[in-house]
Order: C-alpha cells, then sequence, then structure tokens
C-alpha cells in the first residue's frame, strides 16, 4: 500500500502554541485519530526570541564581512597596468609614475623599478606573478635603493590599518639574481622595517612569502612606500599583492568567501524560518 505523509501547516488562532500548527497526517486516507502534534520543548519556547535575534545578527555580521573584504585603499597593489608584453617588463625612472588610478611614484635613489610580465624567464628561471599577470621588479635595471610610493587617502585618524604585501625571492648563489630579496617600508617617512624573503632554494622558480605589519593613521592620509634593500650586484627582487585594509577585516589573501557565505547562509536560513512561522501565525 502506498501511504504517503506530508508535513503541513495550518493557520492557527493567535492565542495558540505558535508551535502548535506543524501537523503530521496521512494524506490520504485521513482518519482523525491518526492526527498527532508534534510535542515542543520548554527550552524551544523560551528561546524563541534569542534565534529569531540570533538569525538577524547572522545575516547583519554576513553582510558586513562580505563587504569589507573587498576594500583594498591601494589602488593597482597588484602592479598590473601598464600591460607589458608577454614575458617581457618596462623600465621606469625615479620622479616618474605608472599604474591605475591613484599611480604609484617610483622613488628612492636615482635609478628604476620594472613592471613584469610573470611568464618572463632568464636562464632557465622562471619569475610567475604572486596575484595577476604581472608583478613589480624593485631592482629594475639598475639594482638602486629604488622604490615605490603610494598616498593613500580616505584614512581615519586613529584608526589602525593591515598592510599586507608579498615579496618575491629568487635563489641563484652563482648567478645574478641573489639568494635573498629585502623591502623597507616607510608609512609617512617613518620606517616599518625591512622584510626578507630567503625562500626558494632549490628551485628555479621565483618564491614569493607573504608580509604584514599594521599602523595607526595620524591623518585622512598615508604615504607607503617600497624600497629595494638587495645589494647591487642582485637582479632581482618581487612585489606583489599590495592590499591595505582596516584592521579587523578579513586578510587579503585568506579566501574569506566559505566561512562568509556559512554565516550569510544561516542567517538567511534562519530568517527564512522566522518569516515562515510569522506568515503562519497571522
Ligand atoms: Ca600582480
Ligand atoms: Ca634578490
Amino acid at each position: 500500500m502506498d501511504v504517503r505523509f506530508v508535513l503541513e501547516y495550518q493557520p492557527v488562532a493567535a492565542t495558540q502554541n505558535w508551535h502548535a500548527e506543524c501537523e503530521v497526517k496521512r494524506e490520504k486516507p485521513i482518519p482523525p485519530k491518526l492526527h498527532r502534534r508534534i510535542p515542543i520543548t520548554s527550552w524551544q519556547k523560551e528561546n524563541k526570541m534569542k534565534f529569531q535575534f540570533k538569525a538577524v545578527a547572522l545575516l547583519a555580521a554576513g553582510l558586513l564581512s562580505a563587504n569589507t573584504a573587498q576594500a583594498n585603499l591601494i589602488s593597482d597593489g597588484s602592479f598590473e597596468t601598464p600591460v607589458v608584453g608577454s614575458g617581457s617588463y618596462t623600465l621606469v625612472a625615479t620622479g616618474s609614475s605608472f599604474g591605475s588610478g591613484n599611480p604609484w611614484t617610483v622613488v628612492g635613489a636615482p635609478g628604476n623599478v620594472a613592471p613584469i610580465s610573470g611568464l618572463y624567464t632568464w636562464g632557465g628561471f622562471g619569475f610567475p606573478a604572486q596575484d595577476g599577470a604581472q608583478w613589480l621588479d624593485l631592482t629594475g635595471g639598475t639594482n638602486t635603493a629604488t622604490g615605490v610610493e603610494q598616498t593613500v587617502s580616505g584614512l581615519s585618524a586613529g584608526t589602525v590599518y593591515n598592510l599586507s604585501f608579498w615579496v618575491g625571492n629568487m635563489v641563484d648563489p652563482n648567478g645574478l639574481f641573489g639568494t635573498t630579496s629585502s623591502v623597507e617600508v616607510f608609512v609617512d617617512g617613518v620606517s616599518q622595517g625591512t622584510f626578507t624573503n630567503s625562500g626558494g632554494a632549490g628551485t628555479s622558480t621565483l618564491d614569493w612569502q607573504q608580509f604584514n605589519l599594521g599602523f595607526t593613521a595620524s591623518g585622512s592620509t598615508a604615504t607607503i612606500d617600497f624600497i629595494n634593500r638587495d645589494n647591487q650586484s642582485d637582479y632581482s627582487n618581487g612585489l606583489d599583492n599590495v592590499v591595505l585594509t582596516a584592521a579587523g577585516t578579513p586578510p587579503p589573501n585568506a579566501v574569506p568567501e566559505p566561512s562568509t557565505l556559512l554565516l550569510l547562509g544561516a542567517g538567511l536560513a534562519g530568517l527564512g524560518l522566522w518569516g515562515r512561522k510569522r506568515m503562519v501565525r497571522s
């Protein structure tokens, strides 16, 4: 015999318990004696309001997290413009600017830096970008203490910001590319430290390492510098994927989507249940 069960919601009087509308019954035939109510625990009654509030809070948190995850205050932190030829690079001299939106300016010792294709190879060594198709070689063609600067606006004085960036290193003890890559970072002219990547031994591919630092904004703008600190016999010092965000937002490369979506999903699911219960009651 084909006996099917259906879960059914029916309107109930306002004075009735909000759980009580949910009934399970046989679809056909419908012997009244088989109707039964699902027992409701006192815990569920007490936590009804808590659950509704939590659903709204989760939804708000999910939306907030999704928005702030994208707020990189640096313009073209991935050095994707100007677009250089595939496998090639271009040199930009001290005092000149490049990039899209709010451009980078080449600063420091007279010399140059090189926006470079991730497909560039030399002598059997490969130089893939950490992010996108290009990166920036701070040694350029001069290997001087030259670098790039960008002044970011829209900051809030007293707020802590997180600066994330990746340094690329090639280990080539007997060749042109040295063994380490060091970048000194300045915020408003004050050194925040020198960050060194020594990784990549045993490979002929550029090794990328992420660094993070925090600083408190002193006003609505901040001038950020990245300066080459490799010696002049070292022909490679990579910089890519520079991200500046207000502290407390997810790390730029942590792929926050799954947890964010989970949170958002939980909030939506909660709201859906809440809305359905409200609709049934009215
Ligand atoms: Ca890039
Ligand atoms: Ca180097």
